[in-house]
């Protein structure tokens, strides 16, 4: 049966969304098969030329009545749109892929949450890293014990896009819109990431935030805008059963386009990788040794037999690949999809005990 599939947005990750969809009758044959039926957006010239290049049949700017022709929603609009976008769907029993962060604040992420609780729909969250094969194949070591007791975690997102104070104002810079800046924009990606990883919840948290530009040039030109959100932030957090993370998060950090590290330390063994760099990681097997590389394009590798020879290079663009076959397997089985609104919600909250946490100066309970 064809899934029927509307596009919300068509920005950076409605890019990567609809490549992926693309990509699916080639590469995962036995996901469901996908018409990319409608992409809606708020203008209609912009919308109409995204369609064509995106390959969706019709562009619109009535999401109301693309919801009446779908069986789901790709949610990749700013921060702000996720929720109403995301209940008009579920109250239809359509399916919703929402990106991250869930929402800007706790309080619309509940909404989401409590609208696919209500719903028979299948909801998501688009956190792309679970489904990049290191991160695979790091949890795989972890269930499977090969760490021992993981005691400490490190990850790092590091990005350089807002170094020149001349960088434009953008709804990312916005707490209206966005909800927080680097906190929601990359610790997300992190906060979702290690507790995937570890299969436990964060606990406690501490943190710190921190603007270094408080007003950009204005996109049309005309003066300048306020920042209103974090350009860096730093949080320490406790997982329930016993390890203890530091994250940061920085779209300020010079030198880095998209520098993107997570590390996992057990008393038994140690993994380390970069979820945008796909195809190995590092392992300590030995507590005495150092780490050998594992390269994950060979046998074996998570998602390897989907793509290329052993030493063919896969890229940032086939973790939403993977992230796409998954959720549409789910919709066609009825089956709920992890990261759910659940998750993202969970990550919502501690997001939110971050802020509360640096406006205090001390740890919060999540
Ligand atoms: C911008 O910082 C951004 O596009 C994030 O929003 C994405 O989640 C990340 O994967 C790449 O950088």
């Amino acid at each position: 049966m064809t899934r029927s599939v509307a596009l919300l947005g068509h920005g950076f990750a409605a890019r990567a969304h609809a490549n992926a969809l693309a990509r699916l009758p080639m590469f995962f044959p036995d996901a469901p098969s996908v018409e990319r039926s409608v992409l809606v957006g708020r203008d209609p010239d912009r919308a109409a030329a995204a369609a064509d290049r995106l390959g969706f049949a019709r562009a619109t700017t009535d999401l109301d009545g693309a919801l009446a022709d779908v069986d789901a929603l790709y949610v990749a609009a700013p921060n702000d749109r996720h929720a109403a976008a995301s209940t008009a769907a579920l109250d239809r029993d359509v399916a919703v892929l929402c990106e991250k962060p869930l929402a800007p604040t706790v309080d619309a992420a509940e909404r989401m949450a409590r609208a696919a609780d209500r719903s028979g729909a299948v909801a998501g969250t688009a956190f792309n890293y679970r489904f990049s094969p290191p991160t695979r194949a790091a949890r795989r070591l972890i269930s499977a014990g090969d760490l021992g007791t993981v005691r400490r975690v490190r990850a790092h997102y590091l990005q350089d896009w807002l170094v020149d104070p001349d960088a434009p104002w953008s709804w990312r810079l916005d707490a209206d819109r966005a909800g927080s800046g680097a906190l929601g924009d990359l610790s997300a990606h992190s906060v979702d990431l290690v507790s995937f990883l570890l299969d436990d919840r964060v606990e406690r948290v501490a943190g710190d935030l921190q603007t270094v530009v408080d007003e950009r040039p204005a996109p049309d030109g005309d003066g300048t805008r306020p920042v209103t959100v974090d350009d860096a932030a730093t949080v320490r957090a406790r997982f329930a059963g016993g390890a203890r993370a530091t994250l940061e998060a920085s779209r300020v950090a010079t030198g880095h386009r998209n520098t993107h590290r997570v590390a996992v330390e057990g008393d038994e063994g140690a993994v380390r990788f970069d979820p945008g760099q796909p195809n190995e990681m590092a392992v300590c097997r030995d507590p005495t040794d150092g780490f050998e590389t594992v390269d994950l394009t060979d046998p074996g590798g998570p998602y390897a037999d989907r793509w290329w020879p052993p030493g063919h290079a896969l890229g940032w663009e086939h973790a939403v690949v993977h992230e796409s076959a998954a959720f549409l397997d789910c919709v066609a089985a009825g089956e709920p999809f992890r990261p759910s609104f659940a998750d993202g919600l969970a990550v919502q909250r501690v997001l939110g005990a971050v802020e509360r946490a640096a406006a205090e100066g001390s740890w919060v309970a999540v």
